[in-house]
């Protein structure tokens, strides 16, 4: 490969800009001690080999949850408990008393409410409105708990997903030991979120801007060079997670240690303190362009990376992934492998549709020295390779003499997790096994062409659900309508329920889904899935939209929104109250009746939907329909290639 000469080329970049001396070596291995550090790799970014432990890794069957999760599971749910006597307690649920409901069930934990929250995919968008939507959530935040708010739910929560941009949430959130939205929004010059400073130029330090990127594309490219040179091949991705990783990662050059894996090691974690985070991602098969619906879903748990699906119906142990899999083992010829689950990395692959964006980037000014490199790169790699991660050695390979093609080639591909247009993440939530009773699904799509979200990932996954007896493999879904009834009858304009009445769901057991669609309370919050960059007081104001998405504004939206924390707990109660054959109070009759679809459709092709902002006291002067320079022209290979990214 001549990826090595690539790789040349920038450090010879690095040598001519500015005419200042390069630092020659990076000390990979010395990242810092800290509280927040889960720097684990034994080589930094390159995936080392290392003796197998006394149990030699394996693939195992999807068909039961991992014993890790299982055992977790059991500490989490009993946290949880305290966590929604807490919520409930701050709830006014009229005459029914549902902390003393929590207590009278407490003893057999299957019929308390199991909570799963989804962040969507969407680039910096769903990053910052998933945000604001996580800090409303947690109990944590200053005021989340007061009247009208819903403090307090992410610690009630079993499952946290994420995806693409919502994935860069999970990850910053998780990677910095569980931090919250408002500590990592307080970090200061040099540190994380500072969106401001794009991803194309990297991190400002003292120098010039010019000199800082620069250096920044040399540390990129010598950190992957490390990665090739030890017999990896290697994507796009891996530059596009290490940028990723300096603006998500507090830590020196972004972390290039830190692995997805060692979250299960920490332990708050090991506690139960936090809810499971589940990263998605989807599989392509050699040679296609096109992500189907029936395209593979996986995921990325703390323990292991794989998928329920049919095809692969299997999981890897995330810490040895790197290590050569054959028929789900490791030849006893052949050590393990660990460091290839690179935090970076993972959120570059659930994301990595944005390596078309960034190679791309002719429109920017970022300098034409290193878009002639990048252009290089990607010649190097292929046209058609340039938004996918390579996982290879494939951990899958011979794994159950599998006829899928997947099991036969040496490399897996692995694209971004909203490809398959389920541009929420759902799919771990669906699982049977994992018995979740209700998802907050906090949609941040571009799913119109002015980016405001039309339910098209619910659309998405309900109909996937359907193949019963081919990809849903067990699966099930509420109903959902199409698009346009989405926008005529205004369910993608506040909060909606799906799937209130669980006998209307025939294909076996499904959550209530509640879903949260993005839409300007106070900003106008509809940026750009290619926005790449934020000023400060942008990427707050778009936080505090998002709180206010989820909250409708604390519900004030209007004068019947003070019932809104009410039925968000009529929503997490109501497959336990199925349970425990419990008759649904008043209340929360009353709030289905409001805020369930009733089942009702108007499939007429709407007008164009242009959402006023709601708060007219909003100091927002964003504009109403975001066109970025040069957007159309990027727009037009996810078109071709029949994408449609949410
Ligand atoms: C997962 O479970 C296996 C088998 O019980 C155990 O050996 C391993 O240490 C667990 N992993 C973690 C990260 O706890
Ligand atoms: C709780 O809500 C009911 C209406 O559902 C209202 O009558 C009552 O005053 C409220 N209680 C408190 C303490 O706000
Ligand atoms: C990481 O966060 C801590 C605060 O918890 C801060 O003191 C430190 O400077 C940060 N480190 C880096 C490398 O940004
Ligand atoms: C997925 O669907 C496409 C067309 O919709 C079809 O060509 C392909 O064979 C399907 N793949 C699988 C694994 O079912
Ligand atoms: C790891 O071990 C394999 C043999 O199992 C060898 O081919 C490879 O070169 C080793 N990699 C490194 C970086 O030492
Ligand atoms: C983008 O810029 C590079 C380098 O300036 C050039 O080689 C490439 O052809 C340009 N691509 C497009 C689509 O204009
Ligand atoms: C896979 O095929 C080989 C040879 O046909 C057979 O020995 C082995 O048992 C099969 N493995 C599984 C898991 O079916
Ligand atoms: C709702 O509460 C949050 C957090 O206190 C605050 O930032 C936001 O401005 C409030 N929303 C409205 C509409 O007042
Ligand atoms: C717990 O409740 C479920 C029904 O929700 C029931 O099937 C199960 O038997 C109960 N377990 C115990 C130990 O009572
Ligand atoms: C109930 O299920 C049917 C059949 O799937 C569907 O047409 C209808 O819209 C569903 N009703 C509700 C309220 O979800
Ligand atoms: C259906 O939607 C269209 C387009 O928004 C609207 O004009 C029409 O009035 C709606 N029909 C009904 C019965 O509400
Ligand atoms: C419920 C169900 O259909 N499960 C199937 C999922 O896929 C695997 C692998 O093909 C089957 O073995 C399961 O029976």
């Amino acid at each position: 490969m001549k990826l090595a000469g690539i790789s040349t080329a920038l450090l010879t970049l690095g040598c001519i800009s500015g005419g200042v001396a390069i630092p020659t070596a990076l000390d990979l291995t010395s990242a810092e001690i800290s509280p927040r550090a889960f720097s684990n790799a034994p080589d930094g970014y390159t995936p080392a080999n290392v003796s197998c432990p006394a149990n030699r890794p394996t693939i195992r069957s999807a068909s039961s949850l991992s014993t890790n999760e299982t055992a977790w599971i059991d500490v989490r749910r009993q946290q949880t408990v305290s966590a929604m006597k807490d919520f409930f307690g701050h709830i006014n649920m009229s005459s029914f008393d549902a902390v003393s409901y929590i207590n009278n069930h407490a003893s057999n934990i299957t019929n308390i409410p199991n909570i799963g929250i989804a962040v969507s995919g969407g680039g910096y968008r769903a990053l910052t409105n998933g945000a604001g939507a996580i800090k409303a959530f947690d109990s944590r935040t200053e005021h989340s708990t007061q009247t009208g708010h819903l403090g307090g739910l992410l610690q009630s929560a079993t499952y946290l997903s994420g995806l693409s941009g919502g994935g860069w949430l999970l990850g910053s959130i998780y990677i910095n030991n569980f931090s919250t939205i408002s500590n990592l929004q307080t970090y200061k010059e040099g540190e994380v979120w500072q969106f401001q400073n794009s991803i194309t130029k990297g991190p400002k330090t003292n120098g010039l801007q010019a000199w800082d990127t620069a250096q920044y594309y040399y540390d990129l490219a010598k950190v992957v060079a490390g990665k090739k040179d030890a017999g990896f091949n290697i994507s796009f991705t891996d530059y596009w997670g290490r940028a990723l990783s300096y603006q998500l990662i507090n830590a020196t050059d972004g972390g290039p240690s830190y692995t997805w894996s060692s979250i299960a090691l920490t332990q708050d974690f090991k506690d139960g303190k936090m809810p499971m985070p589940l990263l998605v991602a989807d599989g392509r098969n050699p040679g296609e362009t096109l992500i189907g619906s029936n395209s593979t879903v996986y995921e990325f748990n703390p323990w292991e990376f794989g998928s329920f699906d049919p095809s692969i119906y299997g999981f890897a142990p995330l810490e040895y992934l790197g290590s050569h899999f054959s028929n789900g083992e490791i030849p006893s010829s052949r050590s393990c492998v660990r460091g290839f689950d690179n935090a970076g990395f993972v959120m570059g692959t659930s994301s990595s549709l944005f390596n078309q964006f960034i190679l791309k980037l002719n429109t920017t000014d970022i300098p034409s020295t290193l878009k002639k490199i990048l252009a290089n790169i990607l010649e190097e790699l292929g046209d058609r390779n340039d938004d996918i991660a390579i996982y290879s050695p494939n951990p899958f390979y011979g794994y159950r003499n599998a006829t899928v093609e997947y099991a036969q080639t040496p490399d897996l591909n692995v694209v971004d997790g909203g490809e398959d247009k389920q541009n929420l993440p759902l799919h771990p939530l669906i699982q049977p096994t994992r018995n979740v009773d209700v998802i907050f699904a906090v949609d941040s799509s571009a799913s119109t062409s002015n980016n405001w979200p039309n339910g098209s990932p619910l659309v998405a996954t309900y109909e996937r659900s359907l193949n019963s007896s081919g990809i849903a493999n067990g699966t099930a879904f509420p109903s959902i309508p199409d698009k346009n009834t989405f926008i005529n009858l205004g369910l993608n304009t506040h909060p909606t329920f799906f799937g209130c009445n669980s006998s209307n769901i025939t294909t076996g057991h499904a959550p209530l889904v509640v879903y949260l669609p993005n839409y300007p309370y106070t900003t106008y919050s509809n940026k750009s899935t290619f926005q790449l960059k934020y000023d400060i007081s942008e990427r707050d104001d778009m936080i505090t939209n998002g709180y206010n998405v989820v909250t409708m504004a604390n519900s004030t939206r209007d004068s019947s929104s003070s019932d809104w924390p009410t039925c968000a707990a009529c929503a997490i109660l109501s497959r336990s109250f199925d349970r425990t054959n419990t008759q649904v109070p008043a209340v929360c009759s009353q709030c289905f009746e409001k805020y369930c679809w009733d089942g009702t459709r108007n499939s007429t092709t709407p007008a164009a939907y242009e959402p006023a902002i709601l708060m007219a006291s909003a100091k927002s002067a964003g504009l109403k329909n975001m066109a970025v320079p040069g957007v159309f022209s990027l727009l037009v290979p996810f078109v071709v290639l029949g994408v449609w990214f949410g």
